[in-house]
């Protein structure tokens, strides 16, 4: 029988789209799903589970999955709060729903940094990170474990200051409290199991793990086309983010202008475009890449 590898993946939610949408780039196409919980691929032996992302590091502990793709957070949460978690290791960063963990507490009130929670109460989902930070700093917490809406633990007198995920603020905003500790930085990742693995699964891994290396790099990476005056062109190669050599080409008939192409590794934003103009650069194009293999 030929060996398929198995991903779990988020049903539905943060990690699902992302997730499907790199699956997707990489090249697999899937037709209907067997059912709610089962996708195979057409063109590769790959076949996903979609479950919720809480259960996704015991899939893959367990053997019922070869790989999972999940926050960086519930990972981190597994590896220090369960046995079956430290079987768990990260083989790829996949770039995607980027957040951060942090500790927040009211606006305007008395705790304003890791300190000030000494023997003060912190709700969280996410309590064996932040017990494991909080110890780390030397300070002794309560700490109150919820499963949602721990933004509103404040207010309702459950607790002193929290521990959640912020990705733009809003949340902590519309309900009064202020960031003061960044905890963790979490990305999707793709983890697997550190021992006890299948060589032919690995082996379709791989290949898939390179493609998206390639994917990832490429939705992080700009083409920028633009003419440049000559007696300009080291000033507008260092305003370039992230390009080591770009290339310098003659336009025919003029000698006072040249054609600079370079490929950005980093967002390329409007400030650095006028930056480039206010240099003399002209004729500016950010083009997307569609494929890489670096
Ligand atoms: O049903 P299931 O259990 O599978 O899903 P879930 O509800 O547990 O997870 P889901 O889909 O909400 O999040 C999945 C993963 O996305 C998380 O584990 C993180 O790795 C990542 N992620 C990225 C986020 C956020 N951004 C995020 N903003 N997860 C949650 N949030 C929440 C946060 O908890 C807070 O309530 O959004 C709120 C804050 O957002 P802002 O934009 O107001 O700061
Ligand atoms: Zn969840």
């Amino acid at each position: 029988m030929v060996t398929r590898l198995r991903i779990a993946v988020q049903s539905k939610g943060r990690l699902a789209e992302g997730g499907m949408d790199l699956l997707k780039n990489c090249g697999l196409r899937f037709a209907y799903g067997r059912d709610k919980l089962h996708q195979s691929a057409e063109n590769m032996p790959v076949d996903l589970m979609l479950v919720r992302d809480d259960d996704i590091p015991n899939f893959v502990a367990s053997g019922a999955c070869d790989y999972g793709i999940v926050g960086e957070n519930v990972f981190r949460e597994e590896q220090l709060g369960s046995r079956r978690g430290k079987e768990l290791e990260i083989a790829l960063r996949l770039g995607f729903s980027k957040c951060t963990l942090k500790l927040a507490a009211p606006k305007g009130g008395a705790i304003t940094s890791v300190a000030d929670l000494d023997g003060k109460a912190v709700a969280t989902s996410y309590p064996a990170i932040t017990a494991d930070y909080l110890e780390r700093n030397g300070v002794k917490a309560e700490i109150v474990e919820m499963h949602g809406s721990v933004e509103v633990a404040p207010r309702l007198n459950i607790a002193d200051a929290i521990c959640d995920l912020v990705s733009s603020g809003a949340t902590l905003e519309a309900n009064g409290l202020a960031a003061f500790e960044t905890v963790l930085v979490s990305e999707a990742v793709l983890v697997r199991r550190k021992e006890s693995r299948s060589g032919e699964a690995d082996a379709i891994a791989e290949i898939l793990m390179r493609r998206a290396q390639g994917v990832i790099a490429s939705a992080q990476t700009k083409y920028i086309m633009l003419n440049a005056p000559t007696d300009r062109l080291d000033a507008i190669k260092a305003l370039l983010p992230g390009s080591d050599a770009p290339t310098v080409a003659q336009i025919a008939g003029r000698d006072d202008v040249v054609a600079l192409h370079a490929v950005c590794r980093e967002r390329v934003f409007w400030e650095t475009l006028e930056a480039l103009e206010a240099e003399g650069a002209r004729a500016i194009l950010v083009l997307p890449i569609e494929k890489m293999l670096a």
